[in-house]
């Protein structure tokens, strides 16, 4: 792979994904970073990279459901992988308003497809990155499998499934060589704070109500982002063409016992002003509808397969976050103020 386009770059884990690529030290293709740069994504994430690698990094600003500019990519760029990191991702924003998912995760995804079908003797590898959400939900036991039926239950997650089922389609269709993985919750830094963590991070740190949807009973299965992107790159270098592969932290924590950690960790390294126990500012509120009650994923093909395992426990991995929400509070600023986007609209144009 020498010229791989990365879709979605500015966003939590796809700015993750193009840090951890250069700073491995074997790590020498260059990669163009196509980002339409929606409210989710800020270019400052990758100032560093930019700065350090003017050869091997391009940034476009481009919307994966633009057919010729996706061609243009291609073309100009000489692009062999893909890595589609581009989505709608926040299940809230998809119960109000989830036209913006049906176009970009959908659409957008299949533009991206007929775009590398276009290009296809140069395409080594397509990965496409998606949700356990495609499941549905579990009751309180067992496990996703890579087997395992789909069952969405939101608009996010169907349109996260419809995009799968595209991808996998172009393989049997086309032979087009794509790779799918399906991963649990992600956090970790340059998270964007309208999801779980972050939005409690900060909520906590000002001192605000920590809203915690219905009783707080619901489970997720955390995964440190550092080791979800090692894992997309472990697949999109050794993983099988048409295979999908479940990435997960075996991490099971119900939503009140991951906002209390955080609370505890607050309360040891940086204390309410009033020394009240942070826990004290949990507050019950109306649960989502259709809250997905557990996702717990069977991670054991790609450990088998292709030797990856999570590094990080839930509490060194809380505690890297959450020491890089403290030394980050600029970014933070910037990102809750809305400077962010000023500066976008400054070096981009409102569009
Ligand atoms: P994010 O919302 O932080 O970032 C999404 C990025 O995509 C942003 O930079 C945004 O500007 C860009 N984008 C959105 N629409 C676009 C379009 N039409 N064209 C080009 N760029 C566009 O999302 P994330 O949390 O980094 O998630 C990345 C991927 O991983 C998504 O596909 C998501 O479904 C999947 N995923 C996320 C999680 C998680 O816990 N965050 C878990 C499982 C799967
Ligand atoms: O304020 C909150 N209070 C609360 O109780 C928020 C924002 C969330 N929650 C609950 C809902 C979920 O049970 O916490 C859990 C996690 O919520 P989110 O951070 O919104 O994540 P989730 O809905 O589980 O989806 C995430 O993981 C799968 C990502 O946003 C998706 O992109 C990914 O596919």
């Amino acid at each position: 792979m020498q010229s791989i386009l990365v879709t979605g770059g500015c966003g939590f884990i796809g700015a993750n994904f193009i840090h951890l690529l250069f700073n491995n030290p074997d790590f020498k293709a260059r990669i163009i970073n196509v980002d339409k740069l929606t409210y989710a994504g800020n270019p400052e994430n990758l100032t560093v990279v930019e700065d350090a690698y003017p050869d091997r990094y391009v940034f476009v600003r481009a919307d994966i459901c633009d057919a010729q500019a996706m061609t243009e990519v291609f073309s100009k760029f000489n692009i062999d992988a893909v890595c589609n990191f581009a989505a709608e991702s926040h299940v809230d924003r998809s119960i109000v308003e989830p036209d913006a998912f049906i176009k970009t995760n959908i659409y957008g995804t299949f533009t991206l497809l007929e775009a590398a079908r276009e290009f296809q003797d140069q395409i080594i590898r397509f990965h496409h990155v998606s949700t356990d959400e495609v499941f549905g939900s579990l009751g309180a036991d067992g496990y996703f499998t890579e087997e395992t039926a789909y069952q969405p239950n939101s608009p996010y997650s169907a349109s996260k499934a419809a995009s799968d089922h595209l991808i996998r389609a172009y393989f049997s269709t086309y032979d087009l060589p794509i790779t799918i993985s399906n991963c649990s919750n992600n956090y970790g830094p340059y998270q964007f704070p309208e999801k779980l963590i972050p939005l409690m991070i900060l909520h906590a740190l000002e001192g605000k109500p920590l809203p915690v949807y219905g009783k707080g009973n619901n489970i997720r299965d955390w995964l440190y982002v550092c080791d979800h992107c090692k894992a997309v790159w472990d697949i999109m270098q050794h993983g099988k063409p048409g295979e999908t592969y479940n990435v997960g932290g075996r991490c099971e924590l119900a939503n009140l016992d991951t906002v209390g950690i955080i609370c505890d960790v607050l309360d040891e390294i940086q204390p309410a002003k009033n020394n009240r126990p942070h826990r004290e500012l949990i507050k019950f509120v109306k649960d989502r509808p259709g809250h997905d009650f557990r996702y717990a994923i069977d991670c054991a093909k790609l450990e088998n397969e292709l030797g990856w395992t999570p590094q990080e426990t839930f509490d060194s991995g809380i505690r890297k976050t959450i020491q890089w929400y403290l030394d980050n509070r600029e970014w933070i600023g910037r990102v809750k103020s809305g400077e962010y986007r000023a500066w976008i609209e400054r070096h981009y144009g409102d569009t």
